[in-house]
């Protein structure tokens, strides 16, 4: 084989190309093909986005960069997907950003109940949040693409609740340390299941409650294992696509400006895909039977104390990094 006939096989092989014949041949280099992890199944409004997002990448580049999604936690599970980025095992993934809230409270601060609970406050959280993130994701060698919101967080439950003492000793189902830390300050017992093993997961007992987006309710079904949605509109929490420096460096010029072109364009296009979203699933739990609720005074009014309690605890935690974010998201 011809060295410039080289077949690349993901992005390790292409940037040893590019480093070999940068000079002059590079043009003629082949195809690329970039696997991409994400942690949620197919139907997910946030997989579609990306799916759309490799197709409009692939058809800018004409064909030079191919992204291969490998949703629902096939190739990675979605604990380990950013560091399977980070150590480039794969180039791109996919993940729920508050999944690090442990590694620094900046990433979690859109899961921290009541503080941007519509899309116009999580759109300026996002703003405020994204130069500190992005500084720490730099620092690992990672580069924020685009990041698009979950509809907004709301609770299902088999019976109704009316205060938060009717939480107490629920099996509650959680998705990332702020969440469990929510659960246990409503006397619940926090259990961490992800997305595609929620069915699951409530079918055998292992929870009875969950807070989440209708999206995820109604595609898992939710009326097969609770009958009342809650729509307290806790939070509005988003997932985040980041690229490893190295493998987006050793892209030709015009890829990597095709890359960032559509990613642009998939986080406009994912903010209005969850905004649709969120009224289609809700209509969806309700058609199914569903009970859907609003909210007593005294529930939101137990929850929003314990959402100050976070935040409380998050300022505490997050420094001044975390005090920049909120200096900057109060002023807009
Ligand atoms: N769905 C994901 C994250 C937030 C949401 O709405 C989940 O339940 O894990």
């Amino acid at each position: 084989m011809k060295p410039l006939q080289m077949r690349p096989i993901g992005w390790l092989a292409v940037s040893a190309f590019a480093a070999g014949v940068a000079l002059g041949a590079a043009t003629t280099a082949e195809a690329a093909s970039w696997d991409m992890p994400t942690p949620y199944p197919d139907k997910t409004f946030h997989t579609q986005n990306i799916r759309a997002f490799a197709k409009d990448v692939k058809a800018a580049t004409g064909g030079k960069l191919e992204i291969k999604v490998h949703s629902a936690g096939s190739l990675f599970k979605h604990k380990e997907i950013k560091g399977a980025v980070r150590s480039g095992q794969v180039p791109i993934g996919e993940f729920f950003m508050g999944l690090l809230a442990n590694e620094d409270p900046a990433f979690a601060i859109d899961t921290i109940p009541f503080l941007a609970t519509n899309y116009d406050d999580a759109a300026k959280l996002w703003k405020a949040q994204r130069p500190v993130v992005e500084k720490l994701f730099d620092k690992q060698g990672l580069m924020v693409l685009f990041s698009v919101p979950w509809p907004g967080q709301s609770l299902y439950t088999r019976k109704e609740i009316k205060t938060v003492d009717d939480l107490k000793g629920l099996k509650f189902r959680t998705y990332n340390p702020t969440l469990e830390k929510l659960a246990r300050l409503v006397g619940a017992a926090p259990t961490q299941i992800e997305v595609p093993d929620i069915p699951q997961a409530f079918a055998t007992g292992r929870v009875e409650a969950m807070i989440t987006s209708p999206s995820t309710g109604a595609n898992s079904k939710a009326w097969d294992f609770v009958s009342v949605y809650t729509n307290i509109q806790a939070w509005v929490p988003k997932n985040v696509v980041v690229v490893n420096k190295r493998a987006f460096r050793a892209l030709d010029k015009d890829v990597q400006d095709a890359v960032l072109a559509a990613a642009k364009k998939a986080e406009a296009r994912g903010w209005e895909m969850s905004k649709k979203e969120a009224a289609v699933k809700t209509e969806i739990l309700r058609k199914n039977g569903m009970k859907i609720v609003e909210p007593s005074k005294a529930l939101m009014d137990g929850l929003r104390a314990i959402g100050a309690k976070m935040l409380a605890d998050w300022k505490a935690k997050a420094g001044a990094a975390g005090a920049a974010i909120l200096e900057a998201y109060n002023k807009m």
